[in-house]
């Protein structure tokens, strides 16, 4: 068997990837380290936790006590633990520091004493290209991350990458556009709109709404990863894009005609700080290599407002039971609202 750690397995694009390697590789025994914070879920990785070919264990990136053994006895890491909300971040950015920079030095240090690994890959974001205005980012471009969340993913992308060219661990970046799909946690714009759109309660957009996010289907996520764990470069950066680029305020009509809800439920509200206008992403490097989205963003989107109606048993208790959720979503949306009526 060949042992693999996925850390961060229990969040979206994680339990996403576990699920789907459980699947394809029967000769993968997965360890899925996690903390469960806020966005861990163990009901994310109900269908595997029985299984034999599937061990959780729950502890933190950061512990070295816990983490570095797992590491050592792997043959490959996928990493993706992290704290992933930008708005979390500009509330407070510590727990990023920690768990993005400190959790994955972390990682390294213990990889570079693991005598079986044949990859490590580093899960980073296009938000480290920062905001770009036209054009598409290559991995060869300047990193200008804009806010705490994604200076703290460009930290560990290239730190990543030093392990690579001061001590040789077979580490491997990955760049990927904005993420939808099943399981994710309804703080970001997808799950939260539709979620909202359901209980027919305002959806709050930020600023104009001409914002453009790239969207990626977490299907396609998950095979360019294992794409690039066989066949991509140790040392090397790669980018994984949607190929598309739509705005929030077209995202947010589609989400209402799916839903089948009126355009009144929009709420304008004060902008993001610091909110990065436009993602994009040059794909070529990884197409190269045989890869192509397969999930066109309307079929991809209708599917994913099917599970969030038919799975309310897994978003009801978050926002409508879980105090932390409430709390957040009154500093973060009660604020904008009063904001927004202070100015206008
Ligand atoms: P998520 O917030 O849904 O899940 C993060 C997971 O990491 C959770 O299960 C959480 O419990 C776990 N975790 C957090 N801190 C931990 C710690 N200290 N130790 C162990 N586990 C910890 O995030 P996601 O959207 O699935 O993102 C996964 C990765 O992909 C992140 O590294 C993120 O930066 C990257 N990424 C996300 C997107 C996107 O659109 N969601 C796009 C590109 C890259
Ligand atoms: O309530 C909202 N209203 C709104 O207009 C929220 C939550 C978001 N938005 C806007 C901000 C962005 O332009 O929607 C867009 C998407 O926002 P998020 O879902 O918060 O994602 P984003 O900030 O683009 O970052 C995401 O993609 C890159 C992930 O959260 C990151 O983890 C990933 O690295």
């Amino acid at each position: 068997m060949i042992e693999v750690l996925v850390t961060g397995g229990a969040g979206f694009i994680g339990s996403n990837f576990v699920r789907w390697a459980h699947a394809a590789h029967a000769d993968w025994h997965i360890t899925t380290l996690d903390k469960l914070t806020y966005a861990g879920r163990l009901e994310n990785l109900r269908s595997v936790l029985d299984s034999p070919r599937h061990r959780f264990v729950k502890g933190d990136i950061a512990d070295a006590a816990v983490a570095a053994p797992l590491v050592q006895a792997s043959a490959i890491v996928v990493h993706f633990a992290a704290e992933t909300h930008v708005d979390r971040s500009i509330q407070s950015a510590t727990d990023f520091l920690q768990t993005d920079v400190i959790g994955t030095f972390v990682l390294l240090e213990a990889a570079r004493r693991a005598p079986n690994l044949r990859r490590f890959m580093q899960i980073s974001t296009d938000e480290v290209y920062g905001s770009v205005a036209e054009g598409r980012s290559r991995e060869t471009d300047e990193l200008r991350p804009r806010n705490p969340y994604s200076a703290s993913k460009a930290a560990a992308d290239r730190l990543a990458y030093s392990y690579f060219a001061t001590y040789e661990v077979p580490v491997i970046v990955t760049r990927a556009s904005n993420n939808y799909g099943a399981h994710q946690f309804p703080e970001k714009i997808i799950p939260l709109f539709v979620t909202n759109a359901i209980d027919r309660q305002p959806l709050p957009l930020y600023g104009d709404g001409l914002n453009v996010r790239d969207w990626l289907h977490v299907d396609d996520h998950c095979r360019a990863i294992d794409l690039l764990i066989e066949r991509g470069q140790p040392g090397e950066t790669y980018n994984i894009g949607g190929g598309q680029g739509t705005t929030n305020v077209d995202l947010t009509h589609r989400i209402l005609a799916l839903t089948d809800r009126p355009s009144t439920l929009i709420q304008r509200v004060a902008d993001r700080p610091g909110h990065d206008r436009r993602y994009a992403l040059d794909t070529a490097k990884l197409t190269a290599l045989g890869w192509t989205p397969d999930v066109s963003f309307d079929a991809g989107l209708a599917a994913t407002v099917d599970w969030y109606r038919n799975n309310e048993w897994w978003w009801r208790p978050i926002k409508h039971e879980d105090d932390a959720f409430r709390a957040y979503y009154a500093a973060q949306y009660g604020v904008r609202s009063r904001h927004e009526r202070d100015v206008g």
